[in-house]
């Protein structure tokens, strides 16, 4: 479970102080916001939220800072998420915060419902959440919990991009068609990601998402795609809730 002590922060974290701290550890604030009282109680009974910030990968801005560390070359299971528990443990000690992952252990908080609360992303016809600037192009690597408010910029609302592309690419790209209005069919993807024609798949990311023309100048490196798609065939194939690296 996360714990949380603001005493050994010393002075109050401010969200400019977060934002200029991440980058030398390899992580983007993506936004934050003020949940609702109550608004965890259920998943995290201890932990009083009155602000949650949104750490991630932008493209692959941060990806390198990931591929230099020891989990990446240690061989060991799930490197990924090591990786964010190690970096994103130590920001929360330092900012006296609770740390949550998109993995939980005990309990799986909804990261794409915090997204929408903290940054401007929309739903893109795939599920997967969309960045007027990233495109498909992000993922969310865990979060900092405050037992205080911070004060945080005014959000700024932008326009959904999906709303202005009327061709739709990512709803046809997947040759197996596993992206449907509402449904994404996880046995079609994986079987076909795993066989002999899911090469350009699994070595060169999932098709339906570099169909998207939205933030192409930010997708995947070649290393991060392949990478990205082994980790969402161990996680899918394997047991439910062990989602590492996704
Ligand atoms: C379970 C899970 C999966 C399962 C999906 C199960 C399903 N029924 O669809 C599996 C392992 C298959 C999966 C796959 C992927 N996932 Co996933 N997944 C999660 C996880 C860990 C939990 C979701 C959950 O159960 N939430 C709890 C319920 C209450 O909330 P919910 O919002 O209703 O959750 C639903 C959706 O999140 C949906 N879902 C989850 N992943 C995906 C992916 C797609 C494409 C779609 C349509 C739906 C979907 O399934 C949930 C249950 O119905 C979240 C992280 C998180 N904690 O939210 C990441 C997450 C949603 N996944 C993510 C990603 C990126 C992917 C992949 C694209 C990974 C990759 N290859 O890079 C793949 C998609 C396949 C592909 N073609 O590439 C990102 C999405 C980021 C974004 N831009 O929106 C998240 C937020 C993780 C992260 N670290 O950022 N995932």
């Amino acid at each position: 479970m996360p714990t949380q002590d603001s005493s050994s922060a010393g002075p109050l974290a401010s969200f400019d102080a977060i934002c200029r701290r991440t980058p030398a550890v390899g992580l983007a604030v993506r936004g934050a916001y003020h949940p609702a009282p109550g608004e965890f109680n259920r998943e995290l009974p201890d932990v009083n939220a009155e602000t949650l910030v949104l750490l991630g990968f932008t493209g692959s801005e941060q990806w390198q800072h990931f591929r230099r560390s020891v989990e990446a070359k240690d061989g060991w299971p799930h490197p990924l998420d090591r990786w964010s528990r190690r970096v994103i443990g130590a920001l929360a000690h330092e900012f006296g915060a609770a740390d949550v992952y998109p993995n939980g252990e005990h309990y799986l908080l909804p990261f794409q419902q915090l997204a929408l609360n903290s940054e401007p992303v929309h739903r893109s016809p795939i599920g997967l959440l969309i960045h007027p600037s990233w495109g498909l192009w992000h993922a969310y690597r865990g979060a900092l919990i405050f037992n205080y408010r911070i004060a945080l910029p005014d959000a700024v609302p932008l326009a959904n991009p999906c709303d202005a592309c009327a061709a739709k690419p990512c709803l046809t790209g997947c040759p197996v068609g596993a992206f449907r209005p509402g449904l994404f069919d996880v046995q079609a993807c994986t079987h076909h990601v795993s066989s002999n024609a899911g090469s350009a798949c699994r070595n060169g990311g999932c098709l339906a998402r570099r169909a998207c023309p939205v933030g192409t100048r930010s997708r995947y490196n070649e290393d991060q795609m392949r990478f990205h798609m082994r980790a969402f065939l161990s996680a899918a194939t394997t047991a439910a809730r062990s989602l590492p690296g996704c």
